[in-house]
């Protein structure tokens, strides 16, 4: 009987715990969307302070719920210590500047032509970066993403990692519908991000532009205005006409890296920056015995830094002030260098 009196004890402890799992589940659950729809009423405050009409707030505030799918995509989100290893780059390189975004970025190119130019005589971004964005971002404005940016954004903010950035994001949203953007038009990734250049809201709000003269910026089903949004970005942002991004190099086998290191330190993405050398002329470049392997070298003042994004004895490339603009829209060296590979590509 001792036996099984322990056997039956163990049995219902066991049961008890996993009744206590489950109801503690639930309650953490209904406790989130609780908490939730407290903090919505912080945040009502906030925007109202900040000029959010009443219509608007009324119109989005009591439709939102919380998330869940949201809080797990930012929870797998790199952000811990330095990754161990740097990949190389030539796997994401055969994958995102592969041959069928090439031929439908010269299609894109051909189509929009005119347009572009335009954009281009106004802004001096080249033709082929804000096409090599457009498909790098949405694949051309096929892929935006289909998350309610609101009720993502709000849930964000509510989760705490980022709030006062996530918070403002919201808001951000509200003040794009006060300007007369439809609440259908605003979705886009899980991160906040909308439309065929990815603009975060209060990007839109500070860069986003008419292309084609209708009076709205609709960067989600204008390419006209998805293209004068992302060129209207890059020149504010110091893009420099005429200057190449970058172009790919060879080093030669016996060749100091020390004397190049880069002393500095970012503020801004340290490991993205910390990749590249120190700054250096063409001029010096070429006494250094770099060789450009598709174009010849600008002009001689340029001041590029250097990346080996493959290791030593592989391509290099030398990277000018206006990779740092690219940066400015993603701070990833692959996807930089990605975008500039794409758009030489796409003008050849
Ligand atoms: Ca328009």
């Amino acid at each position: 009987m001792r036996g099984n009196s322990k056997t039956w004890r163990r049995i219902t402890r066991g049961i008890a715990a996993v009744l206590v799992c489950v109801s503690m589940g639930g309650a953490a659950h209904a406790q989130d969307d609780a908490g939730f729809q407290t903090y919505l009423a912080t945040l009502r405050t906030l925007a109202e302070t900040r000029g959010v009409s009443r219509a608007t707030l009324d119109a989005v505030i009591p439709s939102l719920t919380l998330n869940p799918r949201v809080i797990e995509l930012d929870r797998q989100q790199p952000g811990g210590p330095a990754i161990a290893a740097i990949p190389n780059f030539a796997p994401y390189k055969a994958q995102h500047v592969g041959s069928a975004i090439i031929a439908r970025g010269q299609a894109a190119y051909l189509s929009e032509r005119g347009r572009l130019q335009r954009i281009e005589q106004q802004t001096g971004v080249p033709e082929s970066i804000m096409v090599a964005i457009w498909g790098h971002e949405t694949s051309y404005g096929r892929v935006m993403g289909g998350f309610d940016l609101p009720r993502a954004l709000a849930t964000l903010a509510y989760e705490g990692r980022r709030r006062d950035l996530f918070a403002d994001e919201f808001i951000a949203t509200l003040q794009m519908m006060d300007r007369g953007v439809p609440r259908s038009q605003l979705v886009g990734s899980w991160a906040g991000a909308t439309g065929g250049p990815q603009f975060l809201p209060s990007v839109y709000l500070r860069l986003a532009r008419d292309g084609d003269g209708d009076g709205r910026a609709d960067i989600w089903t204008s390419s006209a205005d998805t293209l004068a949004s992302i060129g209207n970005y890059f020149s504010n942002a110091g893009w420099r006409p005429g200057e190449p991004w970058g172009f790919a190099v060879s080093v030669p086998m016996t060749f100091d890296r020390n004397q190049i290191a880069t002393r500095l330190v970012s503020p801004r993405c340290p490991r993205v920056f910390q990749r590249q050398s120190a700054w250096k002329t063409m001029a010096e470049w070429r006494a250094l015995g770099v060789v450009p392997q598709t174009r010849s070298w600008p002009g001689d003042r340029v001041l590029a830094t250097l990346i080996e994004p493959d290791g030593q004895g592989q391509t290099a490339y030398l990277l000018t002030g206006n990779y740092r603009v690219i940066l400015d829209y993603n701070c990833s060296n692959f996807y930089a260098l990605s975008v500039g590979l794409l758009a030489d590509a796409v003008e050849r």
